[in-house]
């Protein structure tokens, strides 16, 4: 069966009912400016705000800023700001049109217009997605020049900098700038970048702008074209820019927010005044083992996520690092345990319906880790004891940035820090001491520093070499 409609508002009344959208685009006036229109704020952030001011009302429409890639807004533009969010993994594919874009904008391309927006009346949240890699203050020329009117304000900071000053200018009232990425501390730590970029362009954090910290989740793999097959035939209209997602979601936001904002808790948020506990928890058991997965499924030569969790031994390994390792580092938020936790990642990892690729999570590893991994090691030091299998998880990204899977076939390494790595690799003999010796090094010194997590990273990093990543996950714990 094939679908001939083209999702867009003349399509709207003629899907099923429950695939139509609960806000139609131009029925609200924008509140939000999100940077990063990317398939996870598509599938997260916007479905929340959709279903919050279906219930509640308020004008929250979002405009949607593409950092670099014109086209979506292209295909976005041709469907009237409508695309469509395709769940799988549940009983049956469903697909429901989202309606929430009230505008679009492109960073790259109009850098002015993303500050003019940031700095209109009507907005009182700034969001973003950028990924983890976004948040680098590279104290450069290229970066003082965007802050001193020299170049044009691409870089996030840059952007929320001169917006934030635009704003002042504008007596525009208060905001609050919401980073949805998966970082430590992430409200504190864009307050802190803000905070540097307002300074190099001499200027201070007015006092009316709030930076909660938030958790984010739901898987949303990049989509295929047999997304795109499939999100058709259950929404009932083609769409060029579908996102696939799980059934599960859920969204974690502090509630200090001095320009107000949507009533995200009747779309099932959970607004509170400490994220800490469950930020700790979804970066340390979540992310952690979804890296995991990644880099000793793609070094076995497995496509996807699902496929890495069916090696033998996989689960248990996963089981014995949550239980020994993440559950002495971490206080989870009142009512869940760590290990009850553990299970259900572990049930929505094994969801196969999502094709979520090994090689998509395995990306930007230096970005990742040191939120994933590297709090758990460093707590485990503290505490005096260690931790063996985030050091094998460690030495699963070490043998990943070599470039090689076991059967030899090429991985690809896709990282800011790339050029880095190789050029430590060439200069180290590759040997597990050498390896592991050049690679610690990119991290903070306390941890290339420590003895006992080197020894045990090598370790596991001969493991692998010797004999592959199955049989070292196999016998792991021989
Ligand atoms: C993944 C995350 O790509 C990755 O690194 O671990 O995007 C993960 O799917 C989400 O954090 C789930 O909420």
């Amino acid at each position: 069966m094939t679908v001939t409609t083209r999702l867009g508002l003349s399509a709207l009344d003629s899907l099923p009912i429950a695939n139509r959208p609960l806000v139609r685009p131009g029925e609200v006036r924008p509140g939000i400016v999100h940077l990063g229109l990317g398939a996870f704020h598509r599938a997260h952030q916007a479905v929340y705000t959709e279903a919050a001011v279906a219930a509640s009302g308020g004008n929250w429409g979002i405009v949607g800023i593409a950092p670099r890639s014109r086209e979506i807004l292209d295909q976005l533009r041709e469907q009237d700001r409508l695309y469509s969010v395709l769940t799988a993994g549940g009983p049956a594919d469903e697909a429901r049109a989202i309606g929430i874009l009230a505008g679009l904008g492109h960073a790259a391309g109009d850098p002015y217009g993303v500050v003019a927006a940031i700095a209109d009346p009507g907005i009182r949240i700034v969001s973003m997605t950028v990924t983890e890699k976004a948040y680098r203050i590279l104290d450069d020329g290229h970066f003082r020049a965007q802050l001193t009117g020299h170049a044009p304000p691409v870089s996030v900071p840059a952007l929320l900098a001169r917006g934030l000053l635009a704003r002042r200018a504008a007596g525009a009232g208060p905001l609050t700038v919401l980073c949805c990425d998966n970082l430590q501390n992430n409200g504190p730590r864009i307050r802190d970048m803000v905070t540097r970029a307002l300074a190099v362009a001499g200027a201070e954090l007015p006092d009316d702008v709030a930076f909660p910290a938030t958790m984010v989740d739901r898987i949303v793999p990049a989509t295929s074209a047999d997304h795109r097959r499939r999100a058709a035939l259950a929404l009932g209209a083609d769409d060029a820019v579908p996102v696939v997602a799980e059934p599960f979601t859920q969204w974690v936001i502090e509630d200090r927010f001095p320009g107000g904002r949507p009533d995200w808790a009747a779309a099932g948020a959970i607004l509170t005044d400490d994220v800490t506990p469950w930020e700790t928890l979804k970066l340390r058991a979540l992310n952690a083992v979804h890296s995991a997965l990644a880099y000793l499924g793609a070094l076995a030569g497995l496509p996807l996520i699902a496929d890495s969790l069916e090696l033998p031994g996989m689960p248990e390994l996963l089981r014995r690092f949550l239980a020994d390792e993440v559950a002495l580092t971490v206080t989870p938020p009142p009512g869940v345990t760590v290990s009850g936790y553990g299970e259900t990642v572990l049930v929505r990892f094994a969801n196969r319906e999502l094709g979520h690729r090994n090689l998509q999570v395995a990306m930007d590893g230096t970005q990742k880790l040191p939120h994933r991994l590297l709090g758990t090691i460093h707590h485990l030091r503290d505490l005096g004891a260690h931790s063996p299998w985030a050091a094998l998880f460690l030495a699963a990204w070490m043998r990943f940035a070599r470039g090689y899977a076991d059967s030899g076939a090429t991985l690809p390494l896709d990282d800011p820090l790339a050029e880095r790595i190789r050029e430590a690799l060439a200069a180290a003999p590759d040997t597990p001491d050498g390896v592991v010796g050049a690679l610690l090094e990119l991290f903070p010194p306390a941890l290339a520093g420590d003895d006992v997590v080197r020894r045990e990273v090598i370790r596991w990093y001969t493991s692998l070499e010797r004999y592959g990543a199955a049989a070292t996950v196999r016998e792991a714990f021989a």
